[in-house]
C-alpha cells in the first residue's frame, strides 16, 4: 500500500450550476479526481463553495450531488480525514455532512502545521478589506434567525430564489476572474496583514476562483485553488513542497482492456 502522506486542497465546485448536465459531468470528474488522489492522501481539505447552493432542513437535504457524497463517505469510512469549508454559497452547510459522512466542517478559516509548515486554510469570503456590504450579508445569513426563516420556506420557493441569487452570480455567467495584481488581489492584501503580527509558511485560500500562487515573502506563499468550472486547479502539499496542480484525464483506457480481459 502508498504511504499516505500528501495533503490535498481543492475548492469551488459550484455543484448545481449552470445545468444539471453541466454539474454532472463536473462532478463525475471530481470524483474520478478523488479515486486518483485518495490512495495517497493523509487528508483532504474541500474549502468551501462544493455546492452552488446548500440548504438542509431538519429532515430534508437538497437532491442530486450523490456521486460525490458517495465518494466522501467512502474515502472517510476507509479512515482518511475529510474537512469541509463552508463557502459563501454553501454556508448553509449545517450536521449533515458530519453526522453522515464524518467530514468536520469549518465556518471560518483555520490554522494548520504540516511537517513544521504552517498553514493558514479557509474559504476567503469577507477576507482582506472593502466589500462591506458582503461583510453584512454574510452576518445576516449566519444568523440563526434567517436560516430559520429560510427553512420556513416551501424549498421549491426557497431554492427558487436561491438559484435567482446564484444565477447572478460571475461564475454562473460562466465569465473567467481577472487577475488584478499583487497590490489590489484582497486576499493578498490580507494575508500581508496577517503577516505582519504572526509567521504562516502557506495562506491557501477558495472563492477568487482563479489559481494563484504568489510569494509574499521569502518561503511564504499563498496560494489560491482556482474553481473547477475552469480550471479543475488543486493544490498538494507532500511534506516538503507546496504545488498547485491541474486535474488532467488522457482518454480513458479501461474500455479496451475490458474487451481485451473478455477475449
Ligand atoms: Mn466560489
Amino acid at each position: 500500500m502508498a504511504i499516505k502522506k500528501k495533503i490535498y486542497f481543492a475548492s469551488d465546485f459550484h455543484l448545481g450550476t449552470p445545468t444539471h448536465e453541466k454539474s454532472r459531468e463536473r462532478e463525475d470528474r471530481i470524483v474520478r479526481w478523488l479515486d486518483s488522489i485518495r490512495d495517497d492522501a493523509a487528508a483532504i481539505y474541500l474549502l468551501g463553495d462544493i455546492f452552488d447552493f446548500w440548504f438542509e432542513y431538519k429532515t430534508v437535504i437538497p437532491k442530486g450531488f450523490i456521486r460525490l457524497q458517495g465518494k466522501l463517505a467512502e474515502i472517510s469510512d476507509s479512515g482518511t480525514p475529510l474537512f469541509l469549508f463552508t463557502g459563501n454559497h454553501d454556508m448553509w452547510m449545517f450536521d449533515y455532512f458530519r453526522q453522515e459522512l464524518g467530514v468536520e466542517i469549518y465556518r471560518e478559516p483555520i490554522v494548520r502545521e504540516f511537517s513544521g509548515k504552517k498553514f493558514c486554510i479557509g474559504h476567503g469570503d469577507g477576507l482582506g478589506p472593502g466589500d462591506r456590504r458582503y461583510k453584512f450579508l454574510k452576518k445576516f445569513f449566519n444568523s440563526p434567525l434567517c436560516q430559520w426563516l429560510f427553512a420556513r420556506l416551501h424549498p421549491n420557493l426557497g431554492f427558487g430564489i436561491a438559484q435567482g441569487w446564484s444565477r447572478s452570480s460571475r461564475a454562473a455567467n460562466d465569465q473567467k476572474e481577472q487577475f488584478l495584481g499583487p497590490e489590489k488581489e484582497w486576499l493578498v492584501i490580507y494575508a500581508r496583514e496577517v503577516l505582519e503580527k504572526t509567521h504562516f509558511d502557506y495562506f491557501i485560500f477558495g472563492h477568487r476562483h482563479l489559481p494563484l500562487d504568489i510569494q509574499l515573502a521569502p518561503g511564504i506563499r499563498y496560494v489560491n485553488l482556482g474553481d473547477w468550472l475552469h480550471y479543475n486547479s488543486y493544490a498538494v502539499f507532500d511534506g516538503e513542497e507546496l504545488r498547485l496542480e491541474y486535474f488532467t484525464e488522457r482518454e480513458p483506457t479501461h474500455f479496451s482492456s475490458a474487451v481485451d480481459r473478455k477475449n
